[in-house]
């Protein structure tokens, strides 16, 4: 039989001495592994005499052992090793400075959107949203849009491109969110109660016009919903809008959409070149309005001959503007950061009814 002794001496002093793990692991392959200097001599066993066997077997084993134990005892000693050597060499500093990180913020049109949907989804409304897209149909046949009026003109509204012969009415980018109640009236029919706030789009650029605006049309259809609703309804928002009791004025007008139609002012006073809502006796016009027009209910699958209802649209930017005094629509879309940091609010802070409004 082979020296045993001399075995262990060789294998503990090539563990010692292994560099690194991967040395370690063929010094195991090389005793214990599969074709394993100790494995065979333990496949060997098997043609000795039984006693023989016995003896020699015991002694393979506890030198198996004792490599094994070797081997696991200088990798641990490897890992720990390597440990020290990163602690030692790897270290931070926590009393340095954090990175500044700039805070975003939130524009005033989301914020007075939010403001306003607060108020009307305590009124009752659900909030309604449909494609800035819009088929013909929609934006205006449906809205009791003439194909002559004024508002389907090349120079008001943006049309989509189609092919050249294609025979079909061009979409557009809707001009109001109108079409999104025509859309809540098809899929729920009446009764309703549903504002739509969103993006709307008109080819109009000045002092105090933008091509892209911001819209929320209200929307309230039951068996006897009159103008009267409409005017407490209005009241009760700006009043909720801008913290302060607010009178309204209602002037006789004309939309294709609702008969009879009204535009609304809102109660408000100058002093000393300073616009004040709610007190005095000047008038600020802020919105149109309406019971909505037969055919309209009924283009919408609703049975005029059952149902009545008002709607009315407001100008978002507008309204931030007033309740913020923010001079100049045209900064609202410049994406200046200066300007956004100025007048933008903070993330997270939600407006609420209970929770307060302004800020
Ligand atoms: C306005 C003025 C008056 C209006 C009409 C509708 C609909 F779809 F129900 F017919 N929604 N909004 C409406 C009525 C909008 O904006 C100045």
């Amino acid at each position: 039989m082979v020296d045993l002794d001399a075995l262990r001496g060789k294998y503990l002093a090539n563990i010692a001495a292994a560099a690194d793990e991967a040395a370690l692991e063929e010094i195991r392959l090389a005793a214990l592994g599969k074709k394993g200097e100790i494995s065979l001599m333990m496949r060997e066993l098997g043609g000795m005499a039984p006693e023989a066997r016995q003896a020699a077997g015991a002694r393979l084993n506890v030198l198996k052992d004792e490599i094994d134990a070797a081997l696991r005892a200088r990798k641990a000693g490897m890992a720990d090793a390597a440990l020290d050597a990163r602690l030692a060499a790897e270290w931070l500093d926590v009393t340095l400075p954090g990175r500044p990180r700039r805070v975003g913020s939130i524009h005033p049109v989301s914020q007075v959107m939010d403001e306003v949907t607060a108020i009307f989804a305590d009124m009752g409304f659900a909030v309604a949203e449909g494609p800035q897209v819009e088929s013909d149909f929609f934006n205006f046949d449906a809205l009791n849009i003439a194909p002559e009026h004024p508002a389907r003109q090349e120079h008001d509204t943006f049309f989509m491109a189609r092919a050249a012969d294609d025979p079909r009415p061009p979409h557009v980018l809707r001009t109001h969110t109108s079409p999104v109640q025509i859309r809540a009236m098809q899929a729920q029919g009446a009764p309703i109660r549903v504002i739509a706030p969103g993006r709307v789009y008109r080819m109009d650029m000045d002092q105090t016009h933008a091509p892209m605006f911001h819209q929320i049309e209200g929307l309230a259809i039951g068996r006897d919903i009159s103008m009267a609703n409409l005017k407490w309804t209005l009241e009760e928002f700006f009043s909720a809008f801008f913290e302060t009791k607010v009178r309204t004025r209602f002037r006789a007008s004309h939309f294709p959409f609702t008969e009879p139609s009204a535009e609304v002012d809102i109660q408000c006073s100058w002093v000393n070149g300073q616009l004040r809502i709610g007190e005095g006796d000047g008038w600020l016009e802020v919105l149109g309005s309406g019971m909505v027009h037969p055919k309209v209910l009924a283009s919408a699958g609703v049975d005029p001959e059952q149902w009545q209802g008002f709607a009315f649209g407001i100008g978002i930017d507008r309204l931030a503007m007033l309740k913020y005094g923010i001079p100049d629509l045209r900064a609202f879309f410049e994406s200046d950061l200066r300007w956004l940091r100025h007048y933008g609010f903070a993330a997270g802070d939600v407006p609420t009814v209970h929770g307060g409004l302004s800020r």
